[in-house]
């Protein structure tokens, strides 16, 4: 559903007296900032096909109503948002749950609304129709190879269906582990499941990328085959340059400094995308900077600052992605408040003085480096992110258009109530 340039504008023009206010407010002191304004337009962040429904618990699941019931839908439910926010210009999708039965026309579709598409996701966690043998014990590291095989297989499909939509990599997360001590030879583990992504990395076309993701525990609460960025890192390293680690923000073990594993990550040039969302105990899914906002601004500080040491392009070298799942909320409100919160913390982190923060690092002075970073912080930058909306011709504030023009209600009209968008 695209809505009408003009309403955008209309809701615009009642905003725009108090928006110019704030905005020449926060920028009185901000060096550079149409260059900031520059980097903010271009950075775009991907949306998962699988996060425009509820996703619900193992306990139940309550649907929020004209949810997307097709590809097609899914893409018009993110062109919306990226028309919204001027900031969702991708689409990730996982195969099987999204196998586009004509690539061409999906292609068109996606053009139509000016979106890309992200990273290709596989999926060897659950079992599909018609498979010949079961993922229960483990995919890529399970002790039978015809299960493997199956596996691999898969991931080379999905290498197929995205050349076709004109993706540029694959994320590989593995559901593989063990819940039980002694079910699993660790090193066996590791070298079939080594031995399966060497295959797989093979079959990638040249500029092609894999990411690697891991995750702590979760379906498998003993060991995790692929369990942290250690282990990440490791299989990226004995597979070659395309091979990456993902850091999926919720898939640490509580108190990870994840913001000194980017930096390290980036630093070995080993750190391919990341999975945004916010948790509290564990891979909760929940809407990124929602529980804690100060690590997201942490996280982006090293981010920006490892970044630009390596000269990388912010909007282009890394792969960006939302992955959450959606309880209670509208997953489409949802979605506008992660990409807000993640454009915030990227503002603020490019608004350190890093000169200063190397000179209170090299004059160990603590309470400076912390200054430096809260001064960052504590600005309130989301006119400047409105701003960088408003040149190009998205809303002020998307969810206040969003609700105001009663776009669920609108959906759940066309769609219905009881409709499914995801695979979980
Ligand atoms: C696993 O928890 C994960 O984070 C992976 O990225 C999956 O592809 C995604 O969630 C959807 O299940
Ligand atoms: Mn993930």
């Amino acid at each position: 559903m695209l809505i009408e340039k003009t309403m955008i504008a209309a809701h615009n023009e009642p905003l725009l007296k108090k928006h110019i206010r704030n905005y020449a407010f926060v920028t009185e002191n901000i060096l550079g900032i149409e260059e900031i304004l520059a980097k903010l337009i271009n950075f775009q962040i991907a949306i998962p096909s699988w996060a425009l429904g509820t996703g619900g618990t193992r306990f139940g699941r309550f649907g929020a109503g004209g949810e997307p019931r097709s590809l097609e839908e899914k893409i018009e439910d993110i062109g919306l948002l990226h028309q919204l926010n001027n900031a969702s210009g991708a689409i990730s999708l996982h195969i099987p749950w999204d196998i586009p039965s004509d690539a061409n026309k999906i292609k068109t579709l996606a053009a139509e609304y000016g979106l890309l598409f992200d990273a290709v996701n596989s999926n060897t966690f659950q079992d599909q129709p018609g498979q010949s043998v079961s993922y229960k014990f483990g995919s890529l590291q399970h002790v039978n190879a015809a299960v493997r095989k199956q596996a691999i297989v898969h991931n080379l499909e999905v290498i197929k269906h995205g050349i076709e939509l004109g993706s540029e990599s694959l994320t590989v997360w593995l559901a593989d582990g063990s819940c039980f001590p002694g079910q699993l030879n660790f090193r066996k583990a590791f070298e079939n499941t080594l031995a399966g992504l060497k295959e797989i990395y093979s079959a990638l076309p040249a500029n092609w990328k894999m990411f690697i993701e891991y995750k702590a525990y979760e379906p498998n609460f003993y060991s995790t085959t692929v369990g942290d960025w250690g282990q990440s890192y490791l299989y990226a390293s004995k597979l070659g340059n395309k091979a990456y680690t993902l850091v999926d923000l919720g898939h640490h073990l509580p108190n990870a400094n994840i913001q000194q594993i980017v930096a390290l990550l980036l630093n070995e040039q080993k750190l391919g995308g990341f999975h945004f969302n916010d948790s509290k105990y564990g891979d909760d899914d929940l809407t990124v900077g929602s529980i804690d906002p100060y690590q997201l601004f942490l996280i982006f500080h090293e981010l920006v600052e490892g970044m630009d040491n390596r000269k990388m392009n912010h909007a282009k070298d890394l792969g960006w992605m939302i992955d959450a799942s959606h309880n209670v909320k509208d997953p489409l409100e949802d979605l506008l408040q992660s990409v807000e919160a993640i454009m915030i913390a990227y503002t603020q982190a490019l608004l350190i003085d890093t000169n200063a923060l190397e000179e209170a690092q090299l004059n160990n002075d603590t309470v400076k480096a912390q200054e430096i970073l809260q001064e960052a912080y504590r600005t309130d930058v989301r006119p400047i992110i409105a701003e960088a909306r408003l040149r190009n011709g998205a809303a002020l504030a998307p969810l206040q258009l969003f609700r105001d023009q009663k776009i669920r209600e609108t959906l759940i009209k066309k769609r219905g109530e009881k409709t499914m968008a995801t695979g979980l």
